[in-house]
């Protein structure tokens, strides 16, 4: 339902700066979802309306100061309180103002109806990556994919970023280890937080950007029309490292989908409701993650998570190869181990202060300390 009166002229504009923005990108991306194509156009249309008053403005301006100089022999005029020019001039503008304000609040209100979504996701920022959580809620796929979590992280090398001589890959700071996965045609509703300062999640081609603040939960909204990845970024300024903490969100058709979610439960232990109900006991899957594929899970969780206490041993963790601190407590057992790491212990936050992790993966990122401690 893009408006009709202004479609001309995003139009003519469009094709003008086609080129362009070919060439050095200077205009928005491509929208991919209508709310994208609403901010589009009224950018667009915006536009026009200002380069039309600068060019009106400024050349009656030019015009009179050359036209009607004094070394032409001109005499400026003394008029005061104008009744007429005042009441044009605070009326035209006025007209203007509301001729950009109305298409802008309808697309404002658009943005911000987040109201029967078929999936809703939480992306928590953290310093300095993206963690997603699939929600319990409402809608066309509730329950499909119900406490699937996982983080994102830069998968760009760090060679790329420092060393000046390593090519830079086609996605260079785009690029994601794990892309938030959504189906396409379906209302995705994001909550936005964070762990510890503040971030902001923005995809551009989809129109979304929605400050991500500690303490507060913000909500924003897409549909996407085609699937594909699209690419955004962590758009908060202060802070060292937000813009290596990139978006990637792969839309998939509902099917594959559907299939993800049941992987990605089995995978990470999340109780969705398909595989809760296949499965023979519904704590069967993070048990099998925590004995089959646990040594490597375990390690990228004992990396993001808990290697920074447990590597060095600071502040009494003990740590991770040293003998002498882990004997006496592999004595205590395994499941004594599981539940001081998931619940915490003395100085140890629970999960290591990582609330989005799993059970799953903490057991599993014990087994890494323990293998690694035998
Ligand atoms: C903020 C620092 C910190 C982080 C992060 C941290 N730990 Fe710990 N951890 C500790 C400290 C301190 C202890 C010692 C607690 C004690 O013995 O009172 C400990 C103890 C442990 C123990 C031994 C528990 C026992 O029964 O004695 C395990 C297992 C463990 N951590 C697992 C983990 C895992 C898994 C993670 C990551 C998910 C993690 N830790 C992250 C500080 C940390
Ligand atoms: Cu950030």
């Amino acid at each position: 339902m893009a408006s009709t009166t202004k479609n001309w002229v995003t139009a003519v504009a469009a094709a003008t700066w086609a080129g362009n923005a070919a060439a050095g990108n200077l205009n928005l991306q491509e929208p991919t979802t209508t709310i994208a194509a609403q901010i589009y156009s009224l950018h667009t249309y915006i536009m026009v309306v200002c380069v039309v008053i600068f060019v009106l403005v400024f050349g009656a301006m030019f015009y009179s100061i050359f036209k009607h100089r004094k070394s032409v022999g001109h005499k400026a005029a003394h008029f005061h309180e104008n009744t007429t020019v005042e009441i044009i001039w605070t009326v035209i503008p006025f007209l203007i103002l509301l001729g950009m304000a109305a298409p802008a609040t309808k697309t404002i209100l658009a943005m911000k109806d987040t109201s029967n979504a078929d999936i809703t996701i939480k992306a928590v920022g953290y310093q300095w990556k993206w963690g997603y959580e699939y929600v319990r809620g409402e809608g066309d796929l509730a329950g499909v994919s119900d406490g699937i979590q996982f983080y994102s992280n830069l998968s760009t090398t760090k060679d790329q970023i420092y060393d000046k001589s390593v090519k830079k890959s086609e996605n260079y700071l785009l690029e994601v280890d794990n892309p938030l996965v959504v189906p396409v045609g379906k209302k995705v509703r994001i909550l936005t937080t964070a762990n510890d300062v503040i971030h902001a999640f923005w995809v551009p081609s989809f129109g979304v950007k929605q400050d991500a603040i500690p303490g507060f939960i913000r909500d924003t909204w897409f549909t996407a029309e085609q699937t594909g990845e699209f690419r955004g970024q962590c758009a908060e300024l202060c802070g060292k490292e937000h813009g290596f903490m990139p978006i990637v969100v792969k839309v998939v058709t509902v099917d594959e989908f559907k299939a993800w979610a049941a992987k990605q439960a089995k995978d990470t232990g999340a109780p969705a409701a398909e595989t809760a109900a296949a499965a023979p006991a519904p704590q069967a899957a993070p048990e099998k993650v925590a004995a089959a594929g646990g040594a490597a899970d375990g390690k990228k969780t004992f990396e993001g998570a808990c290697a920074a206490c447990h590597m060095t041993g600071v502040a009494g963790a003990p740590k991770v190869g040293e003998k002498a601190a882990w004997a006496p407590r592999l004595a205590q057992g395994k499941d004594a181990l599981y539940e001081h790491a998931i619940k915490g212990k003395g100085v140890m936050p629970p999960k290591g202060g990582n609330a989005a992790l799993s059970d799953g993966e903490v057991k599993a990122a014990v087994d890494h300390m323990v293998s690694l401690s035998k």
